[in-house]
Protein backbone atom coordinates (compact mmCIF):
# COMPACT_ATOMS: atom_id res chain seq x y z
CA UNK A 1 0.00 0.00 0.00
CA UNK A 2 0.94 3.51 -0.69
CA UNK A 3 -0.03 6.43 1.12
CA UNK A 4 0.10 10.11 -0.20
CA UNK A 5 -0.30 12.76 2.38
CA UNK A 6 -1.24 16.34 1.46
CA UNK A 7 0.16 18.67 4.11
CA UNK A 8 1.19 22.01 5.26
CA UNK A 9 3.37 19.81 8.08
CA UNK A 10 5.14 17.29 6.25
CA UNK A 11 8.04 17.08 9.18
CA UNK A 12 5.50 15.91 11.38
CA UNK A 13 4.77 12.26 9.86
CA UNK A 14 8.49 11.52 10.57
CA UNK A 15 6.74 10.44 13.76
CA UNK A 16 5.31 7.20 12.35
CA UNK A 17 8.25 6.36 9.71
CA UNK A 18 11.15 6.29 12.00
CA UNK A 19 10.10 3.77 14.35
CA UNK A 20 7.66 1.06 15.43
CA UNK A 21 5.33 -0.77 13.17
CA UNK A 22 5.21 0.91 10.67
CA UNK A 23 8.75 1.70 9.96
CA UNK A 24 8.83 -1.99 9.69
CA UNK A 25 6.83 -2.25 7.59
CA UNK A 26 8.16 0.68 5.21
CA UNK A 27 11.42 -1.60 5.45
CA UNK A 28 9.52 -4.85 4.29
CA UNK A 29 7.81 -2.73 1.15
CA UNK A 30 4.75 -2.98 2.42
CA UNK A 31 3.98 0.41 2.73
CA UNK A 32 5.51 3.48 2.03
CA UNK A 33 4.47 7.41 2.59
CA UNK A 34 4.86 9.87 0.18
CA UNK A 35 4.27 13.54 1.99
CA UNK A 36 3.78 16.41 -0.33
CA UNK A 37 3.60 19.90 0.75
CA UNK A 38 0.82 21.61 -0.46
CA UNK A 39 2.59 25.28 -0.50
CA UNK A 40 4.91 23.69 -3.49
CA UNK A 41 1.48 24.10 -5.47
CA UNK A 42 1.00 27.84 -4.48
CA UNK A 43 0.83 30.03 -7.40
CA UNK A 44 1.88 33.37 -5.53
CA UNK A 45 5.12 34.16 -3.70
CA UNK A 46 4.04 33.99 -0.73
CA UNK A 47 3.61 30.44 -1.04
CA UNK A 48 -0.24 31.12 0.30
CA UNK A 49 -2.44 28.24 -0.44
CA UNK A 50 -5.66 30.06 1.70
CA UNK A 51 -8.07 32.96 2.00
CA UNK A 52 -10.75 34.38 3.33
CA UNK A 53 -14.23 32.92 3.50
CA UNK A 54 -17.11 33.88 1.79
CA UNK A 55 -19.96 35.24 3.73
CA UNK A 56 -17.42 36.24 6.52
CA UNK A 57 -15.63 35.06 9.80
CA UNK A 58 -12.57 34.88 11.47
CA UNK A 59 -11.23 31.84 9.97
CA UNK A 60 -9.34 30.67 6.77
CA UNK A 61 -10.29 28.10 3.78
CA UNK A 62 -7.59 26.32 1.87
CA UNK A 63 -8.30 27.07 -1.88
CA UNK A 64 -9.24 24.80 -4.64
CA UNK A 65 -6.59 25.07 -6.60
CA UNK A 66 -3.38 24.08 -5.17
CA UNK A 67 -5.25 20.98 -3.75
CA UNK A 68 -6.53 20.00 -7.12
CA UNK A 69 -3.52 20.26 -9.00
CA UNK A 70 -1.19 18.52 -6.41
CA UNK A 71 -4.25 15.86 -6.65
CA UNK A 72 -3.71 15.62 -10.19
CA UNK A 73 0.01 14.99 -9.77
CA UNK A 74 -0.50 12.35 -7.51
CA UNK A 75 -2.62 10.64 -9.93
CA UNK A 76 -0.76 11.00 -12.82
CA UNK A 77 0.81 8.33 -11.02
CA UNK A 78 -1.81 6.22 -9.29
CA UNK A 79 -4.38 7.28 -11.52
CA UNK A 80 -6.83 5.23 -9.06
CA UNK A 81 -5.80 6.70 -5.89
CA UNK A 82 -8.60 7.03 -3.63
CA UNK A 83 -8.81 10.19 -2.01
CA UNK A 84 -9.52 10.65 1.72
CA UNK A 85 -10.13 14.00 3.41
CA UNK A 86 -9.92 13.45 7.53
CA UNK A 87 -12.61 15.94 8.91
CA UNK A 88 -14.56 15.94 11.69
CA UNK A 89 -17.55 15.81 9.63
CA UNK A 90 -16.94 11.86 8.01
CA UNK A 91 -17.58 8.48 8.59
CA UNK A 92 -16.11 7.07 12.03
CA UNK A 93 -12.96 5.14 12.05
CA UNK A 94 -13.82 2.06 13.05
CA UNK A 95 -11.40 -1.86 13.03
CA UNK A 96 -14.06 -2.65 9.55
CA UNK A 97 -13.42 0.59 7.52
CA UNK A 98 -9.52 0.00 8.66
CA UNK A 99 -9.42 -3.63 6.88
CA UNK A 100 -11.42 -2.51 4.20
CA UNK A 101 -9.34 0.02 3.51
CA UNK A 102 -6.18 -2.20 4.10
CA UNK A 103 -7.06 -3.77 0.31
CA UNK A 104 -6.79 -0.78 -1.57
CA UNK A 105 -3.49 -0.52 -3.44
CA UNK A 106 -3.04 3.63 -3.05
CA UNK A 107 -4.41 6.05 -0.55
CA UNK A 108 -3.98 10.11 -0.61
CA UNK A 109 -4.98 11.73 2.86
CA UNK A 110 -5.97 15.37 2.49
CA UNK A 111 -4.97 17.17 6.10
CA UNK A 112 -6.90 20.62 6.73
CA UNK A 113 -5.99 23.26 8.62
CA UNK A 114 -7.38 26.25 9.29
CA UNK A 115 -10.90 26.25 9.14
CA UNK A 116 -10.67 23.38 6.69
CA UNK A 117 -10.71 23.49 2.30
CA UNK A 118 -13.00 25.15 -0.02
CA UNK A 119 -16.33 22.76 -0.52
CA UNK A 120 -15.76 22.24 -3.73
CA UNK A 121 -12.88 20.09 -2.87
CA UNK A 122 -15.05 17.68 -1.57
CA UNK A 123 -17.67 17.69 -3.99
CA UNK A 124 -15.39 16.63 -7.04
CA UNK A 125 -12.05 15.78 -5.63
CA UNK A 126 -12.69 13.62 -2.47
CA UNK A 127 -13.65 10.03 -2.38
CA UNK A 128 -14.45 9.78 1.14
CA UNK A 129 -14.21 11.90 3.98
CA UNK A 130 -13.87 10.24 7.25
CA UNK A 131 -13.38 10.78 11.06
CA UNK A 132 -11.86 9.05 13.83
CA UNK A 133 -13.97 10.34 16.59
CA UNK A 134 -15.97 13.08 17.55
CA UNK A 135 -13.65 15.42 18.53
CA UNK A 136 -11.90 18.96 17.07
CA UNK A 137 -8.22 18.78 16.57
CA UNK A 138 -6.09 21.30 15.38
CA UNK A 139 -5.24 19.74 11.83
CA UNK A 140 -5.83 16.93 9.80
CA UNK A 141 -2.25 15.19 10.32
CA UNK A 142 -2.89 13.53 13.80
CA UNK A 143 -6.11 12.10 12.16
CA UNK A 144 -3.83 10.34 8.82
CA UNK A 145 -1.87 9.26 11.12
CA UNK A 146 -3.85 7.51 13.19
CA UNK A 147 -5.49 5.80 9.89
CA UNK A 148 -2.18 5.05 8.66
CA UNK A 149 -1.52 3.37 11.74
CA UNK A 150 -4.70 1.43 12.25
CA UNK A 151 -4.69 0.34 8.30
CA UNK A 152 -1.29 -0.75 8.03
CA UNK A 153 -1.77 -2.94 10.78
CA UNK A 154 -4.04 -4.61 9.07
CA UNK A 155 -1.71 -5.30 5.98
CA UNK A 156 -0.93 -8.96 5.94
CA UNK A 157 2.77 -9.30 7.13
CA UNK A 158 3.03 -5.56 8.33
CA UNK A 159 2.67 -6.94 12.28
CA UNK A 160 5.71 -9.47 13.23
CA UNK A 161 3.60 -12.01 14.18
CA UNK A 162 -0.23 -11.97 13.06
CA UNK A 163 -1.22 -10.78 16.17
CA UNK A 164 -3.52 -8.54 14.62
CA UNK A 165 -6.02 -11.45 14.14
CA UNK A 166 -6.20 -11.31 18.13
CA UNK A 167 -6.69 -7.23 18.32
CA UNK A 168 -9.26 -6.17 20.11
CA UNK A 169 -12.24 -5.44 17.81
CA UNK A 170 -11.22 -8.02 15.75
CA UNK A 171 -13.64 -10.50 17.37
CA UNK A 172 -15.98 -7.35 18.17
CA UNK A 173 -14.85 -7.18 21.85
CA UNK A 174 -12.50 -5.80 23.71
CA UNK A 175 -9.22 -7.48 24.60
CA UNK A 176 -8.71 -9.77 28.21
CA UNK A 177 -7.05 -8.22 31.01
CA UNK A 178 -3.05 -9.16 30.55
CA UNK A 179 -0.24 -10.19 33.26
CA UNK A 180 3.30 -10.60 33.70
CA UNK A 181 6.23 -11.07 36.07
CA UNK A 182 6.05 -11.17 39.40
CA UNK A 183 3.41 -13.38 40.64
CA UNK A 184 2.62 -11.06 42.97
CA UNK A 185 2.82 -7.55 44.18
CA UNK A 186 1.73 -5.38 46.91
CA UNK A 187 -0.59 -8.16 47.66
CA UNK A 188 -2.36 -8.49 44.16
CA UNK A 189 -1.72 -12.08 42.56
CA UNK A 190 -2.18 -13.28 38.83
CA UNK A 191 -5.33 -15.09 38.27
CA UNK A 192 -4.49 -18.88 39.13
CA UNK A 193 -5.51 -20.23 35.56
CA UNK A 194 -2.37 -18.41 34.02
CA UNK A 195 0.10 -20.22 35.69
CA UNK A 196 -1.74 -23.87 35.37
CA UNK A 197 -0.16 -24.44 31.91
CA UNK A 198 -3.52 -25.63 30.99
CA UNK A 199 -4.07 -24.15 27.53
CA UNK A 200 -7.89 -24.92 26.92
CA UNK A 201 -8.67 -23.63 30.56
CA UNK A 202 -6.13 -20.14 29.77
CA UNK A 203 -8.57 -19.59 26.31
CA UNK A 204 -11.53 -20.50 27.96
CA UNK A 205 -10.80 -17.96 30.91
CA UNK A 206 -9.53 -15.31 28.42
CA UNK A 207 -12.54 -15.58 26.39
CA UNK A 208 -14.71 -15.22 29.14
CA UNK A 209 -12.87 -12.22 30.64
CA UNK A 210 -13.08 -10.62 27.31
CA UNK A 211 -16.85 -10.88 26.82
CA UNK A 212 -17.19 -9.63 30.65
CA UNK A 213 -15.07 -6.51 30.16
CA UNK A 214 -17.18 -5.50 26.76
CA UNK A 215 -20.05 -5.70 28.99
CA UNK A 216 -18.99 -4.03 31.76
CA UNK A 217 -16.89 -0.95 29.71
CA UNK A 218 -18.70 -0.90 26.19
CA UNK A 219 -22.43 -1.97 26.40
CA UNK A 220 -22.73 -0.46 23.26
CA UNK A 221 -20.47 -3.02 21.43
CA UNK A 222 -22.72 -6.08 23.00
CA UNK A 223 -25.97 -4.74 21.66
CA UNK A 224 -25.03 -4.35 18.51
C1 LIG B 1 -11.07 19.42 8.23
C2 LIG B 1 -11.97 20.43 8.51
C3 LIG B 1 -10.20 15.58 11.81
C4 LIG B 1 -10.03 19.15 9.09
C5 LIG B 1 -11.81 21.17 9.66
C6 LIG B 1 -9.61 16.80 11.59
C7 LIG B 1 -11.00 16.37 13.90
C8 LIG B 1 -10.90 15.35 12.97
C9 LIG B 1 -9.86 19.90 10.26
C10 LIG B 1 -10.77 20.92 10.55
C11 LIG B 1 -9.75 17.80 12.55
C12 LIG B 1 -11.55 14.02 13.22
C13 LIG B 1 -9.51 22.58 11.79
C14 LIG B 1 -11.86 22.20 12.30
C15 LIG B 1 -9.33 23.09 13.20
C16 LIG B 1 -11.60 22.77 13.67
C17 LIG B 1 -8.71 19.57 11.17
N1 LIG B 1 -10.44 17.55 13.69
N2 LIG B 1 -10.64 21.68 11.72
N3 LIG B 1 -12.45 13.94 14.19
N4 LIG B 1 -9.21 19.06 12.42
O1 LIG B 1 -11.25 13.07 12.52
O2 LIG B 1 -10.53 23.68 13.64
Amino acid sequence: MRFDVITLFPEMFSAIQDEGVIARGIKKSLLSINTWQLRDFSDNKHRNIDDKSYGGGAGMVMQVKPIRDCINKIKQCKPKTKVIYLSPQGKKLTHRLAKEISTLDSITLLCGRYEGVDERVIEHDVDMEISIGDYVISGGELAAMVLIDAVSRQIPGVLGNQDSLNDSFANGLLDYPHYTRPEEIDDQIVPEVLLSGHQANIDAWRQSQAIQNTQKKRKDLVEK
